[in-house]
């Protein structure tokens, strides 16, 4: 017989995370005997993991892991492990099993779950785990052992999601995702969209999702972006900021193609920053002119993004032109 997994019985501080309520509260609820909890050697009060949640029907609380039934306890020790810093293995693995199961919505929930899980930064999120989850898809369909449709239904699920996961992106409002409104000071513009001749979104979509969490108000391109429209479209909007994402097989020649043609494009009364991101390989420095831009930056995650968004924040960096009208732009 296994000894079942201690994580699986919940201290009294767990339970109440769990249940959204004081941990005083479930202490009650133990001491007047509804709640059943078992006691440690050393006397503190364990509630295993399926009696809390048979609680939490009975008495209609709603928890995180309703969605997951009869799985909870599968997402339950898979966030544990995340939250032990232990990594993100055992999700991708139960993630990789929903996908080959055709369980797109349990595959959904578990991706949107784990973004808004205290003990994941957004750019962890992106970084580690889908980035990761994704990578072995990719693998997976090397070998033979997921079919071209099951990677469709991960891409599908996962640009579900990081829609899901903009800000504010159930508002009907007309307040932009960004978050800023009427009364707000106009937010900063960027342009975000993958490398001419790149079909992968994913990581621009990442990259759009980080952005408006910032306060950043995104031009969003898509996939394959020609380089002349994002000079032209930088312009039009007057984006103070544009980031290209570029997957395999794409690389260093990409790279300085990019900045070159960008660069030929500047136009120094609409300045901006650029950033290039994912598959940038490794330009040697002699081929890779920084430019007109405001600045130039590549980088392989979000979280450098992040980090050099904030550095360029403190730096002080001009305020944006206004924009153009569409009808008005010019690319010469
Ligand atoms: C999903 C996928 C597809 C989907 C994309 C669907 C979609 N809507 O995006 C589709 C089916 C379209 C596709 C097509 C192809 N694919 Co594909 N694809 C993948 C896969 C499995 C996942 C990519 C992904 O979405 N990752 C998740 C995102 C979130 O990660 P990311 O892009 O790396 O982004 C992160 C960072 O890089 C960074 N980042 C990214 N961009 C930016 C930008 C900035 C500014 C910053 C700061 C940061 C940043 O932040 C993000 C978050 O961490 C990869 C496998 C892998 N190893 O990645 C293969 C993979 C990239 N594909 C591959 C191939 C071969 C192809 C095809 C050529 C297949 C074919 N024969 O047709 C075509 C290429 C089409 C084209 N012209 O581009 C190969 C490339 C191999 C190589 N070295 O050349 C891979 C590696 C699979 C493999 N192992 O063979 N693919």
């Amino acid at each position: 017989m296994t000894t079942p997994d201690p994580r699986l019985f919940l201290s009294t501080t767990r339970a109440a995370e769990l249940l959204a309520v004081h941990p005083s509260t479930v202490k009650r609820w133990c001491n007047s005997g509804s709640l059943r909890a078992d006691k440690t050697g050393g006397g503190h009060r364990r509630i295993p993991l399926d009696e809390a949640l048979r609680w939490a029907r009975r008495e209609g609380i709603p928890t995180f892991l309703d969605p997951f039934h009869p799985w909870e306890a599968n997402v339950w020790l898979a966030l544990s492990e995340v939250e032990e810093g232990a990594g993100f293995r055992r999700l991708e693995n139960l993630a990789l099993t929903w996908l080959a199961q055709g369980e797109s919505d349990l595959l959904a929930r578990l991706l949107y779950e784990t973004a808004r899980h205290p003990a994941v930064p957004l750019t962890t999120f992106l970084d580690r785990f889908l980035q990761g989850f994704m990578r072995r898809v990719g693998e997976e369909w090397e070998r033979g052992r997921l079919q071209v449709g099951e990677e469709h239904m991960a891409s599908q699920v996962v640009q579900e999601v990081l829609f899901r996961l903009r800000p504010g992106w159930d508002r009907l409002d007309g307040r932009s995702f960004s978050g800023g409104g009427p009364a707000q000071e106009a937010p900063p513009v960027a342009l975000v969209g993958a490398m001419e001749g790149d079909e992968h979104a994913l990581g621009a979509l990442a990259v759009r999702l980080v952005l408006e969490h910032h306060g950043w108000r995104v031009y969003y391109l898509g996939p394959n972006v020609p380089l002349e429209d994002f000079a032209t479209i930088q312009r039009a909007q007057a984006a103070s900021l544009v980031c290209i994402s570029l997957s395999p097989p794409k690389s260093t020649p990409d790279v300085v193609r990019a900045v070159r043609v960008l660069g030929e494009l500047y136009r120094p009364q609409y300045p901006y920053a650029l950033a290039l991101g994912g598959s940038v390989g490794n330009p040697d420095p002699v081929d890779l002119h920084p430019g007109p831009f405001e600045d130039l930056f590549l980088a392989r995650s979000s979280e450098e993004l992040v980090r050099w968004l904030e550095g360029r924040a403190s730096a002080g960096k001009a305020a944006p032109p206004p924009p153009v009208p569409l009808s008005s732009r010019r690319i010469a």
